[in-house]
This record gives structure tokens, C-alpha cells and sequence, in this order.
């Protein structure tokens, strides 16, 4: 052949080739935050095609979690504009070269601490934030460095490894687990972060023993599921605390047992709590995200054998300081993200141990709205009149 023909054959092909990409490039409703403290703007964007171990996403319903308003008041660092968005549930629609866990069609949780399955933690019976793909690398990008959304002709970054506020997203394999597909989004999509991080924080990362003694500060979609875990492995007394008296009736229903409002005491209320416990709890669970209460839980809780976990998202430049007689002493201090879950694999057992009903949802969604009011559901969360607010597409 001819040195021009082939150029002019293999310009055909590049030119196919594009033609094809752009084929699959979505156009979608998001929800994209432009900059930090504004409201979400709903815009049409692109979403390209996923590329090799990737994994292209319908979402179907997704849940507002207090760390998505961390990221929009900058409290959490994100990079803007971005899709945030991390609690969900949806469908496959496509996947890119090598993908096997997951096929187009399959019912799906994205997941924002991913399980690569081959690295050092993901190998360690009990680490569970993988160090292949850290969820809080702060980039907002694909693995590869690089975005799968456009808007007006320029990148929008991803939001931990998930960015579900937007009809279509792209994650990586590893941030994707396989559900049964009978199972309700509007409902399950919680099991991508809020149920799981606090019931697991009660049963897997702080152990809780029947008959023991619980504190949960904070009782939001997290804490609420906190007491659930606490209930569920036999505690049998829970005191939650919350400076929003409106939250105290559903924590009753779930099991609290004291409910106690520090504005209601002019001392500190590590010393109420020690006091109504003659010593303090065994098991604390800060799951407000304020410096202040983390060392007021551990505070809390009895000196030699007491153990508090945080769960709260402290902001991204805070720093604790804390006597060190509170460790000394003999309490244990810890904390985990998405409560200590392995999440690929554990994600499809929770959603079975749903559909088992083994435990339920419905008390935590207090509010469903169409993904279009987006910021009508951060109000409700904002002034403290919503547990979770699921959005549906
Ligand atoms: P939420 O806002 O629904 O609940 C927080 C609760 O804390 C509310 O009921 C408040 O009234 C209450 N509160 C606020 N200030 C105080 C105070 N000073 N004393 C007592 N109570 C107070 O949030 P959420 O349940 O969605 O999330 C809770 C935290 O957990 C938040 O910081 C979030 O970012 C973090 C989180 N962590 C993980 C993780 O993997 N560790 C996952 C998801 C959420
Ligand atoms: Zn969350
Ligand atoms: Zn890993």
C-alpha cells in the first residue's frame, strides 16, 4: 500500500474511533457545587465512557450524609467544582475492559472506602481502608489522574471515589459492590455509608458487649445507627445525647434508654454522664465531628476498661489536645471510617441481612425527595429537621 493510503486509512480509523467515544459520552442532570458554601447548581454534563477496571453507574437513589455539607461548607477539603454525593444505590450501565465483578445491568452500591482486594490492608483480616485507592486522597480523580465529567468544556472532579449526585458517575471497580437485585435503592442506598458506618462502629470496630453501658453523642442518620448496632449486640443501657431535643423520640424508639440534653446542665457533661453511670460508660461514640466532644466522650467513659470511638468527621485542619491521664489511666481511644467494614465484601451481606430483616431502615429516612430539590434536602439536614433525606432520580 501506498505510505499516503495508510496515513489516510489509519486518519479514518483515529476518526472512527473518536466518533465512538464521543458515542458514549452521556449527557445528565448533576448536581454540581461551583464553589465552596454555594447552593448545588442542577446542570446538564458529560460523562464519559469508563475506561479499563472502571465501572459506569445509573444511580437510582442517593443520600444526603453530613460529610457531603462538610465538603460544601469547607470544613472537609474538597477541590471545586465537584460532584459530591457518596451514599447510594444504582444500576451498571456499562464497564469498561477487564472489569468481572460486575456486568451492565446489575444492581449496585457505590462505595467510598474501596477494597482492592490485593493490598496490604485489603489483605489484613482487619484493615479496611484500602491503600491502593485512598478515599481521601483529596484530588477528586479517577485513579488514572484524570475526571470522567465535564461541564461547559472543562473537568469536574469526583468526589470519594464515588460523586452520586449526578444521574450517571464513573467509579473504579474496586468502589463497587454487587447486590441482590431485589433490593429496594430508595432504601438500601444508606447501606453505602450512613447505616453501615454506625452500625458497624457499634458491632465491629468497638465490639460492644451484651449488658454493657453505651454513650452516643449525636444523633443524626450516623448515630441513630450507632444505637441500632449497640441494641443489636445486647447493650443494655444506651444514653444518647444531642444538644437537638427533637431527635430524642426516635432515639427512644431505637433503643435509647437516657436521653440527655448538655444544655440542659451548667457542668460538663462528661461529668454528667460519669455520674448517672457511677464511673463512666464502657463504650462511647463521638458521631457529631467536633473536637469537643470527641474528648468529652472519651471523657465519658470508665477509666481502665472504657473504650470511645470516633466517628464524627472533625474538620480537615483541627487538632486535638487532651490530658494524657485520660489514655493513662487505662481508656481506649479509637476511631474508623465506614465502621470498619471491609466493603466489597461486606456491603452485599448487609443489604441480605436487609432483605432478611434483620434490621430496618424506614426510622432513618425521614424525608424522600425528587433529586431536583437537592438543596431543599441539605435545609432539612442544616436545621436539623431531617435524619436522611433520599434523593430519587
Ligand atoms: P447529623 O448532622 O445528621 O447528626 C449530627 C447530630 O449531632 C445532630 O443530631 C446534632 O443535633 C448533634 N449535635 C451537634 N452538635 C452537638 C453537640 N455539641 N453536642 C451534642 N450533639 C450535637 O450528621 P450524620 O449523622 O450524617 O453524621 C455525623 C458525623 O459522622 C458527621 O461528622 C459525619 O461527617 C460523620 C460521618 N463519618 C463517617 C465515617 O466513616 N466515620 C461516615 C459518615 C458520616
Ligand atoms: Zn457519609
Ligand atoms: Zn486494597
Amino acid at each position: 500500500m501506498h505510505k499516503k493510503e495508510r496515513k489516510k486509512e489509519r486518519k479514518e480509523e483515529r476518526k472512527k474511533e473518536r466518533k465512538l467515544y464521543f458515542d458514549q459520552v452521556i449527557k445528565c442532570k448533576a448536581a454540581i457545587c461551583l464553589e465552596v458554601n454555594k447552593p448545588f447548581s442542577i446542570v446538564e454534563i458529560e460523562v464519559a465512557p469508563p475506561k479499563a477496571q472502571e465501572v459506569r453507574i445509573k444511580i437510582l437513589a442517593t443520600g444526603i450524609c453530613r460529610s457531603d455539607d462538610h465538603a460544601v461548607n469547607g470544613s472537609l477539603y474538597a477541590p471545586f467544582p465537584i460532584i459530591l454525593g457518596h451514599e447510594a444505590a444504582g444500576v451498571v450501565e456499562s464497564v469498561g475492559e477487564g472489569v468481572t465483578s460486575v456486568k451492565p445491568g446489575d444492581k449496585v452500591i457505590p462505595l467510598f472506602v474501596p477494597q482492592c482486594g490485593e493490598c496490604n490492608t485489603c489483605l489484613h483480616p482487619r484493615g479496611n481502608l484500602c491503600t491502593r485507592h485512598n478515599f481521601a486522597d483529596g484530588r477528586g480523580l479517577m485513579p488514572d489522574g484524570t475526571s470522567r465529567f465535564t461541564y461547559k468544556g472543562k473537568a469536574v472532579h469526583h468526589f470519594a471515589c464515588t460523586s452520586t449526585f449526578t444521574e450517571y458517575t464513573v467509579v473504579h471497580e474496586s468502589a463497587v459492590a454487587k447486590i441482590d437485585a431485589a433490593a429496594p435503592p430508595e432504601k438500601i442506598c444508606l447501606i453505602g455509608c450512613g447505616f453501615s458506618t454506625g452500625y458497624g462502629s457499634a458491632v465491629k470496630t468497638a465490639q460492644v458487649e451484651p449488658g454493657s453501658t453505651c454513650a452516643v453523642f449525636g444523633l443524626g442518620g450516623v448515630g441513630l445507627s450507632v444505637v441500632m448496632g449497640c441494641k443489636a449486640a445486647g447493650a443494655s443501657r444506651i444514653i444518647g445525647v444531642d444538644i437537638n431535643k427533637d431527635k430524642f423520640a426516635k432515639a427512644k424508639e431505637l433503643g435509647v434508654t437516657d436521653c440527655v440534653n448538655p444544655k440542659d446542665f451548667d457542668k460538663p457533661i462528661q461529668d454528667v454522664l460519669i455520674e448517672m453511670t457511677k464511673g463512666g460508660v464502657d463504650y462511647s461514640f463521638e458521631v457529631i465531628g467536633r473536637t469537643e466532644t470527641m474528648t468529652a466522650a472519651l471523657a465519658s467513659c470508665h477509666m481502665n476498661y472504657g473504650t470511645s470511638v470516633i466517628v464524627g468527621l472533625a474538620p480537615s485542619a483541627s487538632q486535638i489536645t487532651f490530658h494524657p491521664m485520660l489514655l493513662f489511666t487505662g481508656r481506649t481511644w479509637k476511631g474508623a471510617v465506614f465502621g470498619s467494614w471491609k466493603s466489597k465484601e461486606a456491603v452485599p451481606k448487609l443489604v441480605s441481612d436487609f432483605m432478611a430483616k434483620k434490621f430496618t431502615l424506614d426510622p432513618l429516612i425521614t424525608h424522600t425527595l425528587p433529586f431536583d430539590k437537592i438543596n431543599e434536602g441539605f435545609e432539612l439536614l442544616r436545621t436539623g429537621k431531617s435524619i436522611r433525606t433520599v434523593l430519587l432520580f
